[in-house]
Order: structure tokens, then C-alpha cells, then sequence
């Protein structure tokens, strides 16, 4: 299980968080609404899909890579101990039948009446069930060629809900794009370009009719790993950075619903 300790000081960023956007007043009030909250979790194979979920949910974040999800998965759940939250977590494999299973839940998304959209993404550090070789080089570096195809399948797997989910009428409101495993990536630099790249680069060029509702990118890091344990984390970052980033974005989801429901 998580630290409590890391819990309560996840709560307590994300409060501060929830007073400098001015919602932290209506915050207790809305979260006690009966209002049913979905979230539908998509995003390619092996970006960190599961290990986000557990981590939101106080469990171990950890998965061995060969335990890839097969099919699409509901767990409810109350965030902050208190907003009733449904979370729809997907599969993410592209070949049949998880295409179908996602596909399937991504219909049936159609008739949520309050949905956001978590998009996870990892600039191509996609640790799914292939066999490492594919992925890293002889001297244990990542081959560039790896990250840019998965990138590309990011991009791809966004055309099955990007104008369905989010075209005018669609049920969803908003969606937030989390950049996961950051102990990877992330460098300090001014503006990383890892996160500019989602921002305002090529993937943000195909999100299509997703542009037209409320969209934003988080950094994120469920835990420290060695990519296919053989790749070193970039030694960048910190746990604290991992609790501020997972704050801000617990409070940019209440915010979210919170601004909807407004
Ligand atoms: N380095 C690192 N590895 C992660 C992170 N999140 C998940 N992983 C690992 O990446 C692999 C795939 O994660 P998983 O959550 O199963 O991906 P999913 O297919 O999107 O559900 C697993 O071995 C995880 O432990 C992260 O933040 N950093
Ligand atoms: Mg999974």
C-alpha cells in the first residue's frame, strides 16, 4: 500500500492546487453530489494504463510486463474519499480481440452522461510483452526507432474515439493527456519538449475534434523502472515531483467535473 503520509500530502497539494483556481470554496459542496462521474482510461499498450489506475487507488503500482490487460476493466471508486468515480480502464493492444473489447467500451462510453477522457501516453516508452531486444540496444540504450514507432501508434489509436467520443454532442467534456513515466523522461529544461511534443506538436495536430473541449497534459510517474530492466530512469526525478505531479492532476480531474457541473 501507498504511504498514508504520501496520500495526505497528495490532498493537501491538490487543496492548494483547488485555491489558486478559486474552486476550493465549492470544491466540498460538489463533491458530496450524487452526480455519477466516468472516466474512460485509453492509450496504447504498455504506457502505464494499470499501473496509473492502482496507483490513484492506494495499491502497489507495479505490473510484471507479460500481465497485459485482455479486456476492459470498471472500478469504482470514491476520489479524495468522497467524488463517486467510475474508471473505465481499457486495453490497449491493437490487434483483435483487445481492439474489439476497447472498441466495445468506447461505445458504450457513447451514452455516459459526464465523461472525461484519460488519455496515457508515454513518448514511446510503451513496456509491453515483446521481447526486449526489439526495444533496446546491445550497449542498453533505447532504440530511438522503438519510440518513434510507438509514438506513432499513440497518434494511430487516437482516430477510434478522438471524432466520435469528442465530436459536438459527444458525451465527452474534457480530456487530459497524461504523460506517464517521467522518472524516464523527464529532464530539467525550460520548456521540456517531451511535453511540448503533447502540447502543441504532433499530437496535437491529430487530436482532431478532441480540440474543440477543454484538453491539457500532465506529466505523471507511477513509480521508478528500469525500462525492460535494462534502461536506466533519466536520475531527474524526484519522489516529490512525483507527489506534485500526481496532485496537480488529481485537482485538474476535480476541477474538470467540478467546472462541467458549474
Ligand atoms: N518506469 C516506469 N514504468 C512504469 C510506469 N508506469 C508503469 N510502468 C511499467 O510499464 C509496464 C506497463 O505498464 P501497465 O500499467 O501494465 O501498462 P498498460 O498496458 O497501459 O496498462 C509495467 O511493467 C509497469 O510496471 C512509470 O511511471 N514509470
Ligand atoms: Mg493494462
Amino acid at each position: 500500500m501507498v504511504d498514508p503520509n504520501t496520500a495526505k500530502e497528495v490532498a493537501q497539494v491538490a487543496a492548494v492546487l483547488l485555491k489558486e483556481l478559486g474552486l476550493l470554496e465549492k470544491m466540498n459542496e460538489f463533491l458530496l453530489r450524487p452526480t455519477k462521474h466516468t472516466i474512460i482510461l485509453l492509450g496504447a499498450s504498455g504506457t502505464g494504463k494499470t499501473s496509473f489506475c492502482r496507483r490513484l487507488r492506494g495499491l502497489v503500482p507495479y505490473v510484471p510486463r507479460e500481465m497485459r490487460s485482455r479486456v476492459s476493466e470498471s472500478v469504482k471508486g470514491k476520489l479524495k474519499g468522497k467524488l463517486k468515480l467510475k474508471i473505465i480502464e481499457t486495453p490497449g493492444q491493437i490487434i483483435e480481440p483487445f481492439s474489439i473489447h476497447r472498441r466495445q467500451s468506447i461505445s458504450k462510453a457513447m451514452r455516459e452522461p459526464n465523461l472525461g477522457i484519460i488519455n496515457v501516453v508515454s513518448y514511446g516508452y510503451h513496456e509491453g510483452n515483446v521481447v526486449s531486444n526489439r526495444a533496446i540496444t546491445k550497449n542498453n540504450t533505447v532504440k530511438q526507432r522503438f519510440l518513434e514507432n510507438r509514438r506513432h501508434e499513440e497518434i494511430l489509436l487516437l482516430d477510434e474515439w478522438k471524432n466520435t467520443l469528442c465530436a459536438p454532442g459527444g458525451p465527452a467534456r474534457w480530456l487530459i493527456t497524461v504523460c506517464s513515466k517521467a522518472d524516464l523522461w523527464w529532464t530539467p529544461t525550460e520548456h521540456s519538449p517531451i511535453l511540448q511534443y503533447y502540447d502543441e506538436g504532433a499530437y496535437y495536430d491529430n487530436l482532431g475534434q478532441s480540440k474543440n473541449i477543454d484538453t491539457s497534459v500532465f506529466p505523471f510517474s507511477s513509480h521508478d523502472q528500469q525500462f525492460f530492466d535494462l534502461v536506466r530512469m533519466s536520475g531527474y526525478y524526484t519522489d516529490n515531483m512525483r507527489i506534485r505531479d500526481e496532485a496537480a492532476l488529481i485537482a485538474r480531474i476535480l476541477s474538470n467535473f467540478a467546472r462541467v457541473e458549474a
